[in-house]
């Protein structure tokens, strides 16, 4: 047997008998380390003669080859020996409580827990949740919710328009309210309907009680019979459960929007000493949100027809009434992302909400 072939067996077999990592090192520097045995052959090709070379180059070089792969094959046998041994002796216990310190846990944001009480004050009153997209046409945000054709209404609403389309010239709209989606759900659902719709809204104007993205919720009901005394009902309902109080004054102002007739503007009893505001108490008023009937000519562009039925809605900015509910002097950090303000304003998470208070229904 050649010296190479020798060397080649001798190997192998001390690769297959090393049963761990660190003599399968051995093994490895032993033959391709510095002063190894395959490394020292490869050395002696420097002095052959080029016939000599041309034979044991090749055959030289494949040991080296052969030798490394075998090398790297045992090791990666090896690696997964050890760790399947580690996993059956280890054992992790999921039963432990978790170690946190105070820093570790995220908090929910005052809109999504205020998100979370108000759907399920809803939710306990029959209402179903609808949500509908930010881009809108022009036809959802404004048209079919009778807002004329170039009426000033549709500047008050400051809106952010987007480019003109390159072939229909359609200018698509950030929707100004969440009014859209009640549209949309009017057209796919029959009557009676019950919903509320909140989510983002955009309209451009920036200060301390307004970001050019804000959140509203809207609800809309429509039934045959639906009426303003059903409507104040719902108002003064949720009144009581969102701010958590037993008994909640509230006073209708007429207003107007394009969308209802007759329209109102809702104001809730509260008192105001020293900065400090509290619901269900005290002789001031803080408006809170619109409402009004829908009116005819909405239902008519959603194809309901008003003399068989009739509906009443309601809109609120979400930001506004977290703003209230918890004390939140700024909107603007809202949305700026700052850790230190969500740990301060943040909710902790699973610690349920509470039902703010619970219906007295
Ligand atoms: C349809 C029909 C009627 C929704 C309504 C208001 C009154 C209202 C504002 C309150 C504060 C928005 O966030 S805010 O600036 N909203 O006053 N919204 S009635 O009426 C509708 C909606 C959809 C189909």
């Amino acid at each position: 047997m050649s010296e190479i072939a020798t060397l080649e067996n001798s190997l192998v077999e001390a690769i297959a008998a090393a049963h761990d990592e660190a003599t399968l090192e051995a093994v490895r520097i032993s033959a391709l380390g510095k002063k190894g045995s395959v490394s020292e052959l490869l050395k002696t090709l420097g002095s052959m003669t080029p016939d000599e070379r041309k034979v044991q180059g090749p055959a030289i070089n494949g040991l080296r080859d052969r030798v490394a792969t075998a090398l790297g094959e045992r090791k990666n046998i090896l690696q997964e020996e050890a760790l399947n041994a580690r996993l059956a002796q280890e054992r992790a216990d999921v039963t432990l409580p978790v170690q946190e310190g105070p820093q570790t846990r995220g908090r929910i944001h005052p809109i999504s827990q205020v998100i979370d009480e108000l759907t399920a004050i809803f939710a306990d009153l029959g209402f179903a949740i609808a949500e509908g997209p930010d881009v809108e046409s022009d036809f959802y945000n404004f048209t079919a919710l009778n807002f004329p054709e170039g009426h000033p209404a549709r500047e008050m609403h400051d809106t952010f328009f987007f480019p003109p389309d390159a072939t229909t010239g359609e200018r698509k709209v950030l929707r100004t309210h969440t009014s859209p989606v009640q549209v949309r759900t009017m057209q796919m659902q029959k009557p009676p309907i019950r919903v509320i719709c909140p989510g983002r809204t955009y309209r451009c104007d920036s200060d301390q009680t307004h970001t050019p993205m804000f959140h509203q919720v809207e609800g809309l009901v429509i039934d045959k019979t639906a009426n303003f005394g059903h409507l104040k009902w719902i108002l003064e309902e949720f009144c009581k459960a969102f701010f958590e109080v037993p008994n909640v004054k509230m006073r209708f102002r007429p207003s107007f929007f394009p969308f209802t007739e007759p329209s109102a503007e809702v104001d809730i009893q509260c008192s105001r000493k020293g900065g400090d505001i509290r619901f269900g108490e005290g002789d001031d008023w803080l408006e809170i949100l619109g409402c009004g009937m829908v009116h005819p000519n909405v239902l008519r562009n959603v194809g309901i027809d008003p003399d068989e039925y009739q509906g009443f809605a309601w809109g609120m900015g979400i930001d506004r009434i977290a703003m209230l509910k918890y004390g939140m002097p700024d909107l603007r950090p809202f949305f700026e992302a700052d850790v230190r303000w969500l740990s301060h304003y943040g909710f902790r998470p699973l610690d349920l909400p509470s039902l703010a208070g619970g219906l007295s229904v």
